[in-house]
């Protein structure tokens, strides 16, 4: 029998490698064998934790989560491992292939995906034979025969448990380095012709043109562009496997591909539009705008004949069993976008088509959509399940996101206001706690019904003093001042912050 910590050691080591191995081959997609664990996860974290985490921890919460199924991953491939080695140490057979063979049956069982797991297993074989290389054999592995005495068996403990270490780090930073690679391709948009058209480019140089360039705060078309998934690894959905399906109470259900869609060229708009999360903090980052093409979803629905209640709804399922509902009326100024910023929708914003439901909450925005079902009663989505309302549409919203000192000793404030459908009329800013304000400068409108704003305001202060700020939407109604959390429906309240001179 060998040493149990050697024998630990090593299989930890081949699990590590397996992981590695499939990540290298897969990337963060749904064919690496640790995004099925991640997604059995996710469904077994409590809600009141998911609802703790996302408005504690933030992002941290969802990276906690997937660091464990990674964890949990390693493991159960190292329990496999562990087995290999001791059904060859049994029947006296080198351990490499066998634990290669067991981690591809793992692999398989989980993905169904054969390269990544191929690559899993290979990597859990190679990790098997660094740690054996030149070791002196317990089994019959090297054709050694017998087990060396006492002393020599030491050594060889050591040397396989620093081997079986040595060739986890490198097989792990190799693959690592390999996923990351495959990663940069997967969530760049796919199958780009590297060509803006004439009107997007026109759109985007009036955007940039119109942005006030205040320094630390976002362009009115974003750089970044915030992602919220409820899953860790994103759906990989190929446009010639698209398809989209329309069911529920219609005449005729009919189903939609992407050239059907991308075909509809006298229906195919350019609109900027802004997102926000609801689950996002007051004065958070998750809000950002991108110019969008695609097609209004009426012109694509109109000959299913609708026959619906219309003071009733609809339901939005997507490739990663996400699925939201929210009344018909808003459905009726829903938009099918396929482009963001004149590229294919990137793969973690939906590829190949997603939704944007103008001046709602970002959840009924769904991406990958593969399903519009026409209801005849309400039903909950997946945030509702879980405690939210975020179907709604958005609350009014200014953020204060850069403090600048700039040259001449004056001070800067700057950030974005977002009221959805209503626009934004002001934004004012108290320099004294709340006591005065003064209108700050606003960008210019973008065009379209749905867009954020800029605001800036500049001035002089020689001592502390506590910057407040606040929207007015095109409606004349001035921003809730009253502090609410994010959970269950929005965050509200005024942001401030202590600035020094
Ligand atoms: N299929 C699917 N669509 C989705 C989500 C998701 O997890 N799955 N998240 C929603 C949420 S909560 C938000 S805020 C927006 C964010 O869109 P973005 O990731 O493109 O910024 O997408 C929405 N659409
Ligand atoms: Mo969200």
């Amino acid at each position: 029998m060998r040493n149990p910590l050697e024998a630990i050691t090593v299989a930890v080591a081949a699990g590590v490698a397996a992981l590695a191995g499939s990540y290298a081959a897969a990337g963060l997609t749904p064919a690496f064998v640790a995004a099925p664990i991640s997604d059995v996860v996710v469904a077994a974290t409590p809600d009141a934790v998911v609802t703790w985490s996302i408005q504690t921890l933030g992002d941290l919460g969802a990276q906690l989560g997937f660091l464990l199924a990674l964890a949990l991953t390693a493991g159960l491939f190292a329990v496999a491992s562990a087995a290999g080695a001791a059904l060859a140490d049994r029947f006296d057979v080198n351990p490499s292939p066998v634990v290669a063979l067991l981690s591809v049956a793992v692999g398989l069982a989980l993905t169904g995906a054969l390269l990544s797991t191929l690559a899993a297993g290979a990597a859990a074989g190679l990790a098997v034979a660094v740690a054996n290389w030149r070791a002196g054999a317990t089994g019959g592995s090297a054709g050694g025969s017998g087990a060396p005495a006492g002393d020599g068996r030491g050594r060889n403990t050591r040397r396989r448990v620093l081997q079986a270490l040595a060739g986890a780090v490198g097989i792990a930073g190799a693959g690592a380095v390999l996923g990351s690679r495959r990663n940069d391709d997967s969530n760049a948009a796919p199958e780009t012709d590297g060509e803006v058209d004439e009107e997007v480019r026109t759109l985007l140089d009036e955007a940039d043109g119109k942005s006030l360039g205040v320094e630390g705060i976002e362009p009115l078309v974003s750089e970044q562009f915030y992602q919220v998934d409820i899953n860790n690894v994103d759906p990989n959905v190929a446009r010639e496997d698209w398809t989209l399906s329309l069911t529920g109470a219609v005449d005729r259900p009919i189903e939609f591909d992407y050239d059907d869609l991308t075909g509809m060229t006298d229906s195919i708009e350019r609109r900027f539009v802004t997102l926000r999360c609801v689950g996002e903090g007051l004065n958070g980052k998750k809000m950002d705008t991108a110019l969008w093409t695609g097609v209004p979803v009426m012109d694509l629905l109109d000959e299913a004949n609708l026959n619906a209640d219309e003071n009733c709804c609809v339901m939005f399922r997507a490739e990663d069993d996400f699925f939201e509902e929210f009344p018909l009326s808003a459905l009726r100024d829903g938009f099918l976008a396929f482009e963001m910023n004149g590229e294919p929708l990137p793969r973690g914003h939906g590829h190949p088509v997603r939704a944007l439901i103008p001046g709602h909450w970002g959840e009924i925005n769904v991406k990958w959509l593969t399903e519009i079902e026409i209801l005849e009663e309400e039903a909950d989505g997946y945030w509702e399940q879980r405690g939210w309302h975020g179907t709604g549409p958005v609350e009014t919203v200014a953020k204060l996101h850069t403090v600048n000192h700039l040259d001449g000793g004056e001070i800067q404030v700057g950030g974005h206001a977002y009221a959805g459908t209503r626009g934004i009329e002001r934004v004012e800013v108290s320099t004294d706690g709340g006591d005065s304000w003064t209108e700050t400068t606003l960008s210019e409108p973008l065009p379209g019904t749905d867009v954020w704003r800029q605001w800036e305001y500049t001035y002089e202060a020689d001592s502390s003093h506590e910057v407040v700020v606040r929207a007015t939407d095109g409606e004349g109604e001035l921003q809730p001042e009253e502090e609410r959390n994010a959970f269950p429906s929005g965050p509200t309240g005024w942001v401030s912050r202590r600035v020094e001179p």
